[in-house]
């Protein structure tokens, strides 16, 4: 990193490790909803909160964030409640999707998160979009977006990187390389000798940084933002991490892998980096973080309680905001549907 590497102030850094605690007590729950039948699926992040939570924590708020379904500590630092994401989750009325979504592909307009969106790295084209969008109307946004290590194999991440390169845009691709696209590992995805590298093809800078280092993963997304905005386009960024869950709530990974490396790996952990972190520089103390761990406990209850309790959206909103004259076959079925 340069001397200029824009450094979290201890303000900005102790945000960070109460949106990563967060992003861990949420998910925790949530996939105890799963197994109560309350939430249909769930890709958890557990392990790779510190690294989503640190890049997005290095947005300006005119900035675009592009999340995958692994992104939660992302959409949390961008400020997205747990309460608008448990209605998300659950597709219940108040979810702005209207129960249409698969779970975790929320999106804000005000908060300048687009849709995640189902086919892997087609995220990377859409914040690729957003970026020479920005740069033809010289706009000063720039985007980052999340993808794993099997999107690097997608149409999308080649297109995307490009046509990044070859105009310059500001972009950030940030790719957690978890090692595993389901139960495909790294090593049966790409030859390459790191994911960084394939930036070097395309014409621009790729860096692997320590994903469970959330200092060094913010450092390294403002770094990349600032060449964005200063014009000299697009960054690639590896963050080494590994997937300690399933793919999804529906997967079981012992039928195609051992405990070992992810025994190894819970030894890395970013949430507990940056917490020996902040007590080390006197920050944070254990009495602080069980206060922290049982208020943000509290909150979810709080949230889980009222999602529970909001109505499904109403079936004719099943024909809404598609078209904008309702076609004759839509008409009729809405007529079969509705009392
Ligand atoms: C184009 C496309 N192919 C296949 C799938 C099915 N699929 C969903 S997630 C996934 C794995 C993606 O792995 P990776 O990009 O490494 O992210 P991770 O889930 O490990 O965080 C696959 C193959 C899909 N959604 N889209």
């Amino acid at each position: 990193m340069s001397a200029e590497t824009p450094s979290p102030s201890s303000a900005h850094l102790l945000e960070i490790y109460r949106t990563i605690v967060q992003t861990r007590l949420f998910e925790a729950r949530v996939i105890a909803l799963n197994r109560h039948g309350k939430i249909s699926l769930y890709a958890s992040s557990e392990g790779e909160e510190a690294g989503a939570v640190a890049c997005a924590s290095a947005l300006a708020a005119g900035d675009w964030l592009f999340p995958d379904y692994r992104s939660t500590g992302a959409l949390f630092a961008r400020g997205v409640s747990m309460s608008a994401f448990l209605s998300q989750l659950m597709g219940t009325g108040n979810d702005s999707s209207k129960g249409r979504q698969m779970p975790t592909h929320i999106a804000s307009k005000e908060l300048r998160i687009a849709s995640v969106s189902t086919p892997v790295g087609n995220g990377i084209v859409h914040a690729t979009g957003l970026a020479w969008a920005a740069k033809l109307r010289k706009g000063p946004e720039a985007a980052l977006v999340l993808f794993g290590d099997g999107a690097t194999s997608s149409d999308g991440f080649h297109a995307g990187m490009n046509i990044a390169g070859v105009h310059r845009l500001p972009v950030v691709f940030i790719c957690r390389n978890n090692q595993y696209a389901i139960s495909l590992p790294l090593a049966m995805q790409t030859a390459s000798k790191t994911l960084a590298a394939k930036a070097e093809a395309y014409g621009f800078p790729g860096i692997q940084v320590d994903g469970s280092d959330p200092i060094a993963v913010y450092e390294a997304t403002a770094q990349a933002l600032a060449r964005a905005r200063s014009g000299e386009g697009p960054t690639l960024i590896e963050t080494a991490a590994y997937r300690l869950g399933g793919h999804t709530t529906s997967d079981d990974a012992k039928r195609y892998r051992t405990d070992e490396p992810g025994n190894a790996w819970r030894k890395r952990d970013g949430l507990e980096n940056l917490r020996l972190h902040l007590e080390s520089l006197g920050l944070w103390d254990t009495e602080q973080d069980n206060t922290l761990r049982d208020e943000i406990g509290k909150e979810i209850d709080r949230c889980v309680t009222r999602a529970l309790e909001e109505p499904s959206p109403p079936v004719s909103s099943l024909f809404d905001d598609v078209y904008a004259e309702m076609p004759r076959h839509l008409q009729e079925q809405r007529k079969d549907v509705l009392p």
